[in-house]
């Protein structure tokens, strides 16, 4: 049966007990006047527009994609799908896809060839090498693409040009993720899983909500909810959410900080928990570092401290700790509200502390979820296309650069690891200033995503500057460009997706591209060709040649590393569920859960980096780590709170922050392009509460603006159940669909240029803002 999943995003209820099976509930969508019997093939695939890796199958008729349906056996979804899965795949068919090649003449873009379009590449790379060597190319990727796809990436550009000049949107999404485990444990990885709901009993959500951003996780928790003996919830989120009333409703907690305060209500709960007496010494005298310097820290944070630093009720507070202090099996989750505001990987390393404290990982229902946000965010970590080297090695470890020059059959010294790599906001900076001459961008559209816009824009048009868009679709950022490659997407190429509890599945193409657009593997690999970049015998480099001989060399070069998948192969994963990375000769079914043993891939010269200092990002030195953590045991992180970049004032009063909608992806190149979904969100709104629209001499549906320092946003206003002093803004609208506004609709033209020291991911949720009525246009 078919239901509205616009009015009832996360369908029917299959309730269940804890530690019980979660029910299959499969979700099928097709093609107005397509019946299930007239699908030719069903082709395996997982979902492209979240984290979440829902295992799918494509249904395929006369060549083009009818529909999905979800595949009752896998762990992830067991048949669930979201809205965005149900109704997105529609957007691979629009008309308006880039099916040629284009390049700037005479100030237009004009449709070319791909020789054409790919000579002015290698032309423009072969002179900014002779002119400035390959620190002046610049390469901007995605958390978009498949492995195969970024594993050639970063074996092109660091292994071939040698450019440390590689970096993902992934910065802007989940780096704070992979900062924060390697902050902890030592190395990239989820320690948890998504069976863990099924066994758990507290769920805490620290800025996450994952009702509108996982919705068949949420569908997981709210099956549980609904059975024998459920969980009860905590949510940290300033927003009351679909989360935030279900933590209410179960008996748990919500708690609503003043944005950017998650550090000290994280201290504060810390404090609360060893004062409760509820840290499992055995645990942390066996398998931690650091225990004296974190008591000293959350010692300076007691309740009421904390309850005004936040703007909370200290009862809450108490509450919040009480039900994190007596949780028997207890998971986390964390996300946005914590990576992209004030001391991110500081807060997010707390939530892992907790765990440590508690001796609650590598057991059922014992787990953190740091979650991913891009539905391949883990494989562009995993392959290095993230500035780190692939396979979670360490730059600043001769060892490990010396092993993948091995495995690239390259020099060591080609792979740049005199310092730290270059991060996105570094590139953005450098190509500001004309240090870098080319940059190509992959699977990303930062003329709407980046902080700040106007400086964003200002840098992609600087004449010196030559850009490279590979896309499906002309966007805001391809205008600036001076080629744009049209790339195939998802349904149309074939490669592996790894979802944020490491679940590995292939999906595979279904159907042919339009016109003469081509996989990024392909495009990359040619690239390559074309400037004949030879390892150091002479042989071309990269020697793979297709998505499989891609994903069976980066496969091998895994071994011996945390993420080992040398027991996966495409073969393996066709038609197969989905599989958890570790996988080896020894678990040939993959690994549920991490550091049940209480072990920790934390070992100098093992980890994938030196612990930094988390209030000034320095890192530390390798005979310092090995001083301090021999062993390589988990560390306990202490940090103190600094003030917020932008606080509020008298002339900008209102904490802004940003985020996302159910329906929507980012910014809309395919969602929008879904009837379903784009009617159901077609216009950017504000949300505040009725105590600040008062102020504001507005009212609901009121025409409202909203300023900061940097620029203005135009919009409806909702008057939602919201902190005072706080205004949202869903980010997803630039200018593609809304042609001739002037730049008063992206939430990034109010946002600033700033990101957290350690994991240098932009703090898209601080700034302040002004609210008011919008001028008459
Ligand atoms: N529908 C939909 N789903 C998606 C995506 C999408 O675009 N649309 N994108 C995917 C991607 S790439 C990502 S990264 C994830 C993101 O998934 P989420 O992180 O769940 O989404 P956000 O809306 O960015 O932010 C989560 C919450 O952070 C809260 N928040 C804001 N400031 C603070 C703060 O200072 N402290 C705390 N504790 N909370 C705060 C916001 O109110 C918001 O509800 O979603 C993925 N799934
Ligand atoms: N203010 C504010 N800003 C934010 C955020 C926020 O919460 N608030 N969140 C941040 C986060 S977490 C993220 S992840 C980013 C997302 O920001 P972006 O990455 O800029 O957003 P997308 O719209 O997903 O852009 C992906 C682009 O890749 C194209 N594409 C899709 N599939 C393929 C493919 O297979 N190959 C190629 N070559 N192209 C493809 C799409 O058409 C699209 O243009 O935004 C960040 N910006
Ligand atoms: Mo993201």
């Amino acid at each position: 049966m078919t239901t509205d999943r616009i009015a009832h995003p996360w369908g029917a209820r299959t309730p269940y007990g804890k530690g019980a099976p979660w029910p299959v509930r499969v979700d099928l969508q097709l093609a107005e006047g397509v019946a299930e019997a007239d699908v030719e093939r069903w082709v395996p695939a997982a979902s492209l527009l979240h984290s979440n890796g829902d295992a799918m199958d494509v249904a395929v008729r006369e060549g083009r994609i009818v529909g999905v349906r979800g595949r009752a056996g896998d762990r992830v979804n067991r048949g669930r799908l979201g809205p965005k899965d149900l109704y997105g795949w529609q957007a691979n068919a629009s008309p308006d896809r880039l099916t040629r090649p284009l390049v700037r003449e005479g100030g237009e873009l004009v449709e070319t060839d791909w020789d054409t379009a790919m000579d002015r590449i290698v032309a423009r790379t072969r002179a900014v090498l002779a002119d400035d060597g390959p620190e002046g190319l610049g390469f901007y990727t995605t958390g978009q693409l498949f492995a195969e796809e970024y594993w050639t990436l970063a074996a092109v550009v660091q292994g071939g040009l040698g450019s440390a000049n590689l970096d993902g949107n992934t910065r802007l999404c989940t780096a704070t993720a992979a900062e924060a485990l390697k902050e902890s444990f030592g190395s990239d990885g989820q320690p948890g899983c998504y069976a863990d709901v099924d066994h758990a009993d507290v769920i805490a959500l620290f800025g996450h909500n994952v009702a509108a951003t996982q919705p068949v996780l949420w569908c997981r928790v709210l099956d549980r909810l609904g059975g024998d003996d459920p969980p009860r919830l905590l949510c940290v989120d300033p927003r009351t959410t679909e989360v935030a009333r279900a933590a209410r409703d179960s008996g748990g907690v919500h708690l609503a900080p003043r944005p950017g305060t998650n550090l000290p209500l994280m201290n504060g709960l810390l404090h609360l928990l060893l004062e409760n007496g509820h840290a499992d010494e055995a645990y942390v005298g066996a398998h931690t570092v650091g225990f004296a310097d974190l008591a000293a820290v959350v010692a300076d944070y007691p309740p009421a401290t904390v309850a005004e630093l936040c703007g909370i009720d200290e009862g809450d507070l108490r509450a919040a700790a009480a039900l994190l202090g007596g949780a028997d099996r207890l998971l986390s989750t964390v996300l946005q509200g914590f990576y992209q505001s004030h001391q991110a990987t500081a807060a997010a390393c707390a939530v892992n502390t907790l765990h440590l404290l508690r001796g609650m990982l590598g057991r059922p229902g014992c787990g953190v979820l740091q979650m991913n946000g891009q539905p391949t965010a883990e494989n562009t970590r995993e392959c290095g296309a993230n500035g780190d080297l692939a396979g979670f090695r360490n730059w600043a470890n001769p060892a490990h650069v010396e092993e993948l020059a091995g495995i690239w059959n390259v020099d060591p010294d080609k792979i740049p690891h005199e310092g730290p790599p270059t991060h996105a906001m570094e590139l953005f900076a450098q190509a500001e200033q004309g240090a870098i001459r080319m940059l190509w961008i992959s699977g990303t559209n930062p003329a709407v995503s980046l902080p700040e816009l106007a400086r964003v824009r200002r840098v992609l048009a600087q004449d010196d500057l030559f850009v490279v868009v590979q896309d499906l679709f002309r966007t805001e950022t391809t205008e600036f460009a001076d080629v744009v490659l049209p790339a195939a997407t998802w349904g149309e190429k074939t490669g592996v997706l790894t979802n944020a509890d490491r679940t590995v599945h292939l999906a595979e193409k279904a159907v042919d591209p339009p016109g003469e657009a081509r996989p990024d593997l392909d495009i990359f690999l040619d690239f390559a060709r074309r400037m004949d970049l030879r390892d150091r015998d002479g042989q071309a480099f990269p020697p793979w040649h297709d998505a499989e001989s891609a994903f069976a060399a980066w496969a091998a070069s895994t071994a011996g590393r945390p993420l080992d998948q040398t027991g996966l192969s495409h073969e393996k994963l066709r038609g197969a569920d989905g599989i958890q990375w570790p996988c080896t000769a020894d678990a040939p079914d993959g690994t549920p859960r991490l550091y049940g043993d209480g072990r920790f891939p934390a070992h100098p010269d093992h980890c994938e980096n030196f612990p930094k200092d988390l209030v000034t990002g320095e890192p530390s030195d390798a005979d310092a780590y090995r001083a301090r953590n021999p062993e390589g045991r988990a560390l306990l992180r202490a940090v103190r709170h600094v003030p917020l970049p932008e606080p509020p004032d008298d002339d900008y009063p209102l904490a802004l922050i940003t985020g996302r909608t159910l329906v929507h992806f980012h910014t809309r190149t395919k969602t929008g392009r879904a009837p379903e979904l784009q009617e159901a969100a077609p216009e950017v709104w504000i949300e505040c509460s009725a105590a600040d629209a008062a102020r504001a001499g507005l009212a609901e549906g009121d025409l409202a603006e909203l300023r900061t320092r940097r620029g203005r946003v135009r919009a409806r206003l909702r008057i939602v159940d919201l902190r005072e002093g706080v205004v949202f803004l869903p980010f997803h609208y630039g200018y593609w669909d809304a042609p001739g506004r002037d730049h008063d609709r992206a939430a990034n033209e109010l946002t600033l240029t700033t990101w957290d020291p350690a994991s240098k991911q932009p703090a898209f949720k601080t700034g302040a803002a002004a609210l008011g009525p919008a001028a008459p246009a």
